[in-house]
């Protein structure tokens, strides 16, 4: 054989060039380049999906999306430089020559084209798309990213990685949501970027010219969503990849957990000691030192010698149980999950049909093809031992996929539902399927419970099957709002429930840091304790009398407000909308909000603005946007848009609620399974309009599905002096019989006039009884301004219920 010599050819830019043919097809459009193919399909008005491939075919298998095309109007129209495909609210233009791709909205403003000169392109098997800068554009999400609110100037690499101990700039950490929001001339899109493989993400950083997008590996598949706000657009991501499933209520409770906590009688006693102390809580949670020799499946049957007995007794005090679940299955002969993954063939393999072995906390381990349908089953079916023990919370980890050394060989085979595929294109998925797995098991097997399902890794429409927490923070004040960034930023990503380690997972908290870190947690989604082996004790109570208070205080109000944040997980269920709301959402435009003083800002569900603050500042500026906000503790009210100096003693989280809106609270219990005083608390802030949908049902089983829930509409209307309860919708009952309501910031009022449904007046003067805020943390000189609040209480009913003022 000769080797001709000749000079390399190495990789360079392609791009798609000219447009040779195209085809108006049932959905959009096709069309082939001199470089390339690319389709172009109406998923709705508002939604495009653009596929480009170097093949005449596409990829379509895709684990995040879960909707088809719909039938929509559009139509394609020629011109003489492009072609336009329209929607009755989108323009889809594609140059013929050097084919770009161009959105507008119906009325001909650009909202984001691909950069001439740069557009589409390929460099070997990595695809990338060039998009001009826009003037003042920014750009939000992305999911678990760190870096600031607003990601302009920077970029970021999706590639799920066990990042123990990661710092504020780390970058990538657990997980892979390619999705992000652009917002510029009071324009906002968003693009959802559905590729597996290895991306990279780039916001301007290092140039001036482009944001840009690249895949490893695979088609450029990307959705393009144009909607009104930045709410609209989540919940059309959503629709795209799908929602969350109401959670059991104990979910939104707090979960204790470290690691690890054993044997029985160390969880017994750290439940006992919430109760014994009255502070609040929902789950102790079981990391891995609970299984024998850290195989999943099984007990450590010296520390836990009857963990149904163990799980029992705990519920009877009003405590769940969550277990650590670890992917990797320990090689051993007769381990059942060991014998049984050999036996069906369940396991990652290398290309010659070996099993690829890797080193994790059991030893040498191998790893289920979660990619697989016959591995999911299984390990589906592995949940029924724990439902049948009473388990009913589950901790997917280590599930990037982590093994000592965090190098998963590249050439591993992936089965993709028999599409196959390597590590390059498996590896960001394994997390979301290992969760689907996890959470579709244990729903089988749990009689019509609603499991609790908790993940580290995640792939976009994880939030059809779990919580995600950001995995192994450390414990700094900087770590703690970067945690607030993470979750709202998850939030802004489609993942409503979310948290982080409260106290930090790695180092130890100062007494402050975890009490601020604690009443900051109580304003997260997903509302959990953790801490690193052989650290310091980190439950409530560990940390002196008055860091116990301040914990008690919060978690006091995290459960008071249940009904308010229920209700808020069900707008996240039906929408999409997040429970933790980045200032983004409703205050897109505003500059104030990005500025990195005010970027952790959030709100709680549409009515409590959270400020977090360091544990070491005792005074903090905060910035309400536009409206007015009633600040939560002393009732002061602010004109918004302001910069404030609000007190902020370790105490005293600053809060704001927004003027016009209602909180529904109820009284402390000391765990959800506990039921409160049969009294809601409806507290009314006055000025404004606002609607609220609130929300009951039974907090456990699936029978909300098929119409088993309560749901009213709150109106308050302050210019009309009303405050209107709609009549019930769904055939749950409501667990309070009576509505007691606070009206804050009336100036006066002399009577009330409650109508019934036929607007018949019921009652007339009712009396009005001074109140003490009932919610206001304690422990506080300077602030220890007792509160008088106007109150009435009235009989809760069904019908439509108005009362005048
Ligand atoms: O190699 O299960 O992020 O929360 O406590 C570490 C032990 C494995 C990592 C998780 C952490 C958990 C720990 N796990």
């Amino acid at each position: 054989m000769e080797i001709k010599k000749r000079s390399l050819k190495h990789i360079r830019h392609q791009d798609l060039g000219n447009l040779l043919a195209y085809e108006t097809t049932t959905n959009g459009v096709c069309g082939r380049t001199t470089q390339g193919y690319f389709q172009a399909t109406v998923y709705t008005p508002n939604i495009i999906r653009v596929q480009i491939s170097q093949n005449d075919f596409f990829d379509e298998l895709s684990y995040a999306v879960v909707c088809t095309p719909e039938p929509a109007e559009f139509e394609v129209t020629e011109n003489k430089g492009s072609i336009l495909l329209q929607t009755n609210c989108l323009q889809l233009e594609i140059a013929k020559e050097s084919v770009l791709f161009s959105f507008l909205n119906n009325k001909g403003q650009m909202l984001n084209e691909d950069c001439p000169g740069l557009g589409v392109s390929f460099m070997g098997d990595s695809k990338a798309v060039y998009k001009t800068m826009q003037k003042g554009e920014r750009f939000i999400g992305l999911g678990e990213k760190t870096g600031n609110l607003d990601r302009k100037g920077s970029g970021y690499t999706n590639w799920n990685t066990d990042s123990f101990a990661y710092s504020a700039e780390s970058d990538p950490l657990y997980c892979t949501i390619p999705f992000y929001i652009g917002l510029h001339n009071q324009l906002a899109y968003g693009i959802f970027l559905d590729n597996t493989y290895q991306s990279h993400f780039n916001f301007g950083a290092s140039n001036d010219r482009f944001s840009s997008f690249t895949v490893q590996g695979g088609d450029l598949n990307y959705y393009f969503i144009h909607g009104s706000s930045v709410a609209e657009i989540i919940s059309f991501y959503t629709h795209l990849t799908g929602r969350m499933q109401m959670p059991p209520l104990w979910g939104l409770g707090y979960q204790q957990c470290r690691y690890s906590y054993y044997p029985d009688h160390e969880v017994y006693q750290v439940a006992q000691t919430f109760r014994k102390k009255q502070i609040p809580a929902d789950a102790v949670v079981l990391d891995i030192h609970y299984m024998d020799n850290y195989k999943i499946f099984s007990w450590d049957s010296d520390r836990f010698p009857d963990p149904e007995k163990m799980i029992k007794d705990l519920k009877d005090q009003g405590f769940n149980v969550v277990v650590m679940c670890d992917p990797g299955i320990k090689i051993e002969k007769n381990y059942h999950a060991y014998e049984e993954g050999v036996k069906q063939d369940l396991f990652l393999k290398y290309p010659d049909g070996t099993y690829y072995s890797g080193q994790v906390w059991p030893g040498w381990c191998h790893f289920p093809d979660f990619t697989k349908p016959n591995t999911r089953n299984w390990w589906g079916d592995k949940m029924e031992e724990y439902a049948r023990q009473g388990v009913k919370g589950y901790w997917n980890d280590m599930n990037e996929i982590a093994t000592w050394g965090q190098k998963l060989p590249e050439l591993i085979e992936f089965d993709f539902d028999g599409e196959g595929g390597s590590t390059k294109r498996g590896r960001n998925v394994y997390g979301l399927m290992m969760c689907k797995s996890t959470f579709e098991g244990a729903k089988k097997h749990l009689d019509d419970e609603r499991p609790f399902n908790l993940t580290r890794a995640a792939y976009s429409g994880v939030q059809r099957y779990a919580a995600v927490w950001t995995g192994d923070n450390v414990s700094t004040d900087e770590h703690m709002l970067l945690g607030v960034r993470l979750v709202n930023s998850l939030g802004l990503s489609g993942v409503a429930y979310a948290g982080y380690d409260i106290g930090g997972f790695v180092g130890e908290p100062s007494i402050a840091l975890f009490a601020r870190w604690i009443s900051i947690g109580a304003f997260s989604p997903f509302f959990r304790g953790h801490s690193m082996v052989n650290s310091r004790d980190s439950e409530p109570w560990s940390f002196g009398e008055e860091v116990e208070d301040i914990s008690r205080n919060y978690i006091n109000l995290r459960y008071q407000l249940i009904p308010y944040l229920y209700s808020v997980f069900y707008q996240a269920h039906t929408s999409g909308i997040p429970v933790s709301r980045s200032l983004a959402i409703d205050y897109s435009f505003d500059d104030q909000i990005y500025n990195s003083s005010y970027q952790n800002q959030y709100l709680f569900g549409p009515n409590i603005l959270v400020a977090p603050v360091e544990s070491h500042k005792e005074i903090t500026k905060v910035y309400l946007p536009e409206g007015h906000w009633y600040n939560f503790h002393t009732e002061e009210l602010h004109r918004g848009p302001t910069e404030i100096y609000v007190d902020a003693p370790l105490t005293h989280l600053p809060l704001f609620v927004k003027a016009g809106s209602v909180l529904p609270m109820q009284s402390i219990v000391q765990s959800t399974q506990q039921s409160p005083e049969p009294l809601l608390h409806l507290h009314v802030y006055a000025e404004g309009y606002s609607e609220f949908l609130y929300y009951e049902d039974d907090g456990n089983s699936y029978q909300y599905q098929s119409g088993s829930s309560y749901r009213r509409n709150i109106i308050s209307n302050h210019q009309e002096s009303t405050l209107v309860l709609s009549e019930v919708e769904g055939s749950w009952p409501s667990k309070f019989s009576e509505i007691k309501i606070y009206f804050h910031g009336f100036t006066k009022i002399d009577s009330v006039k409650l109508y019934d449904a036929e607007h018949q007046l019921k009652e007339e003067e009712m009396t009005f009884l001074p109140a003490i805020s009932n919610f206001d943390p304690r422990g506080i000189e300077v602030l220890e301004k007792k509160i008088t609040v106007s109150t009435l209480t009235i009989e809760n009913s069904d019908q439509e219920i108005e009362l005048l003022f």
